[in-house]
């Protein structure tokens, strides 16, 4: 009998964005963008991560509507339905499932050493609840139940992928191997995008009304008014140079533009020498505005197509599902949960 070498099998990546609210440049080209750039070589799962949200008091309606939003908007971006799994992380039950059992070998130290939990807790001092203490280990378990290899996210998420492998590994330890161990991707450039009014703060999408913060499905006149009035520096020399020390509104408008040009630093210096502050920001405008306008306009289409929305959730509820259920199954046995009788 002839012999068939088996297929080669794929590498795995996995990621998701909590719905809280309108998808903004920074989620773009902090995440989304790395995943398309990736899908070719590695087997894709991408989450909406709705569980995630709900650490903060949110409107139900407003939660499912963003939810329903963010899926158009990962499909508008190039991520083809067909080709990578897309789900809703409330429709498969293994995330939580999993999450009980990962949190019973996660120390309270470590949860407590997470940047953005003190982050969080400092922005909602009254409501200051389990799930924003626990959230990185819901997030250890939505990657390793899809056997993970790399998670393309921005930088304020490294620390919870950190996290995520030394569960992995202590679950390993004492139960011999069960979990990859993955690895954070983050982009070479736009891992950290800043607010274009304090370009001290992450841009963030949870104040939709944040003049800092470029949205997806932000008009081209509105970006281009945010990105005019964008803070860039009061020093004297007015030039367009990299420096994200002592220039860091400049430097994010740089990084902005590499991004989405693909154009190197210094070609960018060399681009502006000596036009200014008042040319180099229209251009970053113009130069989003060119990349967000088709994106745009493809969930406008989408989003008016509910009955296809919905059958990419459905579709994609089913093969996470079937994904999931041998790593938890896996880790039921090994944890000693007698099996389901049939
Ligand atoms: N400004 C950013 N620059 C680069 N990457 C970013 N990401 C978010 N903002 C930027 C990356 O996009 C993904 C978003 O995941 P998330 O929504 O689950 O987490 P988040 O980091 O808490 O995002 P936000 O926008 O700041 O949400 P809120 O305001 O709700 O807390 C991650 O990969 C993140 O790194």
């Amino acid at each position: 009998m002839e012999h068939t070498p088996a297929l080669e099998k794929k590498l795995i990546q996995f990621s998701g964005i909590k719905p809280t609210g309108s998808l903004t440049l920074g989620s773009y080209l902090g995440a989304i963008k790395n995943w398309t750039e990736l899908c070719e070589e590695y087997e894709s799962f991408f989450c909406v991560v709705d569980m995630h949200s709900i650490t903060i008091r949110v409107d139900p309606a407003l939660l499912r509507r963003n939810a329903m939003e963010q899926l158009a908007y990962y499909i508008a971006c190039g991520l083809d339905p067909e080709a990578c799994t897309l789900f809703i992380q409330s429709h498969v039950p293994a995330h939580a499932e999993l999450s009980w059992v990962l949190g019973c070998y996660t120390m309270f130290g470590e949860l407590s050493r997470m940047t953005q939990f003190k982050e969080k807790s400092a922005k909602n001092a009254d409501n200051i609840n389990g799930g924003l203490f626990t959230y990185p280990v819901l997030m250890a378990a939505d990657i390793l139940l899809y056997d993970t290899d790399v998670v393309p996210v921005g930088e304020d998420q490294r620390q919870h992928v950190e996290l995520c492998r030394d569960i992995a590994n202590r679950f390993n330890g004492v139960y011999g191997e069960t979990f990859k161990l993955p690895r954070a991707i983050l982009p070479k450039v736009g891992a950290r995008i800043m607010s274009l009014t304090e370009p001290d703060h992450k841009m963030s999408k949870s104040d939709d009304r944040d003049p800092g913060s470029v949205l997806l499905k932000d008009p081209d006149d509105v970006i281009m008014r945010k990105f005019k009035r964008a803070v860039t520096d009061c020093d004297s020399e007015r030039c367009v140079r990299y420096d994200p020390e002592n220039k860091k509104g400049v430097a994010n408008l740089m990084s902005i533009y590499a991004a989405v040009t693909g154009k190197s630093f210094s070609e960018i210096e060399r681009e502006f020498d000596g036009k200014g502050y008042g040319v180099f920001k229209p251009a970053v405008g113009e130069a989003v505005c060119g990349v967000l306008r088709p994106i745009r306009e493809e969930a406008g289409r989408l989003l008016a197509d509910r009955t296809y929305l919905d059958s990419v959730c459905a579709a994609g509820a089913e093969k996470a599902e079937r994904a999931s259920r041998r790593i938890l199954s896996k880790v039921y046995k090994k944890v000693g949960f007698l099996p389901r009788p049939r």
